[in-house]
């Protein structure tokens, strides 16, 4: 059973958060999410105080060393998101983006970094499959 990190946007914008949702719930029928709040559908943009900023920084970027791999939807574009793949290639954690190539023109920053493993897909139903490979329940 491997901790997983899942990244997704937030404040970048809501648009992809039922996917977020249905990756994370796929992702515990065999393994642990430690940020199963990227999927929760009651977390609005611009929800939030801005002293809170800090300790989810710290939280995350703790999450982000104790994980054991990433998974990342990046079809909505996200600061916070390229941040953290950014952090984890740091720290040597497996990293696998995925992005809607109908939807999205991944950023170079992604797309040319060798160290990522990138998922373009067309259909939504595609992930899960891949998904199941990257955890070995294939
Ligand atoms: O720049 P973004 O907000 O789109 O960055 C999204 C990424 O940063 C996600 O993958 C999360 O891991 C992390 N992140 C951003 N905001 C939060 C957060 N906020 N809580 C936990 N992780 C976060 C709580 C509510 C918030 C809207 C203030």
């Amino acid at each position: 059973m491997s901790k997983v990190y899942f990244a997704g946007s937030i404040r970048g914008g809501r648009a992809d958060a039922e996917l977020y949702r249905q990756m994370i719930e796929h992702i515990q029928k065999t393994d642990v999410v430690l940020t199963e709040h990227v999927g929760n559908l009651t977390l609005s943009k611009t929800e939030g105080l801005p002293n809170r900023d800090v300790a989810i920084y710290e939280q995350d970027t703790a999450w982000l060393r104790e994980s054991e791999l990433v998974i990342a939807e990046c079809t909505t574009p996200s600061l916070g998101v390229g941040y953290e793949l950014a952090y984890a290639e740091k720290f040597g954690k497996p990293v696998h983006i995925f992005y809607n190539k109908r939807r999205a023109n991944l950023s170079a920053m992604l797309s040319g970094d060798k160290a990522f493993h990138v998922h373009p897909y067309t259909d939504a139903n595609e992930v899960f499959p891949l998904i199941d490979k990257i955890l070995g329940n294939d």
